[in-house]
């Protein structure tokens, strides 16, 4: 067969269009929000049915393949990547937007087989975008081709990343120099729509051109990793070698010139592995 896993992939675009109904239907009830590892680190009681539709959903088409879904982690489950047919999810992609209502909140989802990413599907489901992309199949927003702007000059690009959540002064600091560094470049610009998944779909569709980020998760980038790739873009570690799914950090960017000229200027703080326990 050619194509094995394409049957997954429609599969799981129907599991996707239902968790992003369920997300819209919540923003229109009152929110509340619990804290997870700090006061501002969120979830509520939506990221875990979302996580829950999706899993018991796939789960029961697909009985032997295994799963690593961010709320589930939270509750204990194994972070461990094997040759399995994996799916990699992110329930909610944005939780403290989607708390404020503000519009980047996507459904993100990456599978992989032999670790190797197949297909990604981000759904950004109050804007009702639909991100897809499979291995060698060119990457999709509502069906239609994206490519990434192929810019090669940082001086005129737009840069995406987040300021996290870790409060410790090192990490802080290094976050902030980290800034400094890619501003004075000088770039056009800076953004932090506050959405892994999203961002990397912003690379991907060319409205930005490079986005990097550390102390994220397999299941921020799973997803937006395929379709950044299919785009034409370029995702590597932040030191310049090849990209990690489980390193937790990343550079995602319209062209090598910017991904290396991203890598050379920003310096890495540890942030741990998501396999590191198991
Ligand atoms: P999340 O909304 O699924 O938690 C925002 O900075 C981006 O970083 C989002 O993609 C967010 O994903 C991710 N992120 C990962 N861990 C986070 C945390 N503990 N707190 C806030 N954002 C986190
Ligand atoms: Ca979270
Ligand atoms: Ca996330
Ligand atoms: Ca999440």
């Amino acid at each position: 067969m050619s194509d094995p896993w394409k049957e997954c992939m429609d599969y799981c675009l129907e599991v996707t269009k239902e968790a992003g109904k369920m997300i819209r239907d919540a923003l229109q009830r009152d929110i509340s929000i619990m804290q997870k590892s700090s006061p501002v680190d969120l979830v509520t009681e939506t990221d875990q049915k979302v996580e829950e539709l999706i899993i018991s959903s796939i789960r029961k088409k697909y009985p032997t393949h295994s799963f690593i879904g961010e709320e589930s982690v939270a509750a204990g489950a194994a972070s461990v990547l094997t040759e399995n047919p994996t799916w990699i999810i992110d329930p909610i992609d944005g939780t403290t937007n989607f708390v404020h209502r503000f519009p980047f909140v996507c459904v993100s989802i990456g599978f992989t087989v032999n670790k190797e990413i197949e297909f990604g599907i981000v759904y950004s489901c109050i804007e009702e975008k639909m991100y897809t992309a499979r291995r060698g199949k060119g990457a999709f927003c509502n069906g239609v081709p994206i490519k990434v702007s192929g810019q090669e000059d940082i001086s005129k690009s737009l840069v995406l990343t987040e300021t996290g959540f870790k409060k410790d002064p090192e990490h802080f600091r290094t976050m902030m120099a980290n800034m400094e560094s890619i501003l004075t470049i000088p770039v056009h610009g800076i953004r932090s729509p506050g959405s892994a998944a999203v961002n990397m779909c912003l690379v991907a569709c060319g409205a930005a051109d490079a986005y990097y980020h550390m102390g994220i998760h397999c299941w921020d980038m799973a997803g937006g990793a395929a379709i950044v790739r299919e785009a034409g873009g370029v995702i590597m570690d932040v030191s310049g070698g090849p990209f990690d799914l489980m390193s937790r950090r990343l550079i995602t960017a319209s062209s090598r010139a910017i991904a290396d000229c991203i890598a050379k200027k920003i310096q890495p703080f540890p942030c741990g592995r998501d396999d590191a326990e198991n």
